[in-house]
């Protein structure tokens, strides 16, 4: 093998393991999300039993983040923010009705960006 190919052969190798390690850096949802919506690296979470939303602002951008959400036997959007931004901790609330839908949305310039809305089935 020639000392060209063997040169390549490390590059190569190395292309490989930094891809690996770029994908190991995005941002994973909490365990206790069940359901997730997201907006950039930003999201809202639905546990399991329906009756707990969480908002997570997880971008040191300034823009706040809230989550909205309908719960079963009410028109009533109702909404959950990050009340302390980007630092750890999501803003949390806890319906005693089940959540039917809900998505995540970033207080940006002009009209808030908002995740599409995610069922809850
Ligand atoms: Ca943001
Ligand atoms: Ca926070």
């Amino acid at each position: 093998m020639s000392l060209a190919r063997i040169g390549r052969l490390i590059l190569t190798t190395g292309a490989v393991t930094a891809v690996v390690a770029g994908m190991g850096t995005l941002a994973h949802a909490q365990s206790w999300a069940y359901w997730t919506a997201a907006e950039g690296s930003d999201y809202a979470g639905v546990r399991i039993d329906r009756k707990y939303i969480g908002a997570c602002d997880l971008e040191q951008d300034g823009n706040g983040v809230y989550a909205e959400y309908n719960v079963s036997g009410s028109s009533s959007t109702f909404r959950i923010g990050d009340g302390n931004g980007s630092q750890a901790g999501c803003g949390v609330a806890t319906p005693s009705r089940s959540i039917t839908r809900f998505r995540v949305c970033e207080d940006d310039t002009g009209s808030d960006t908002c995740s599409p809305w995610e069922p809850v089935p």
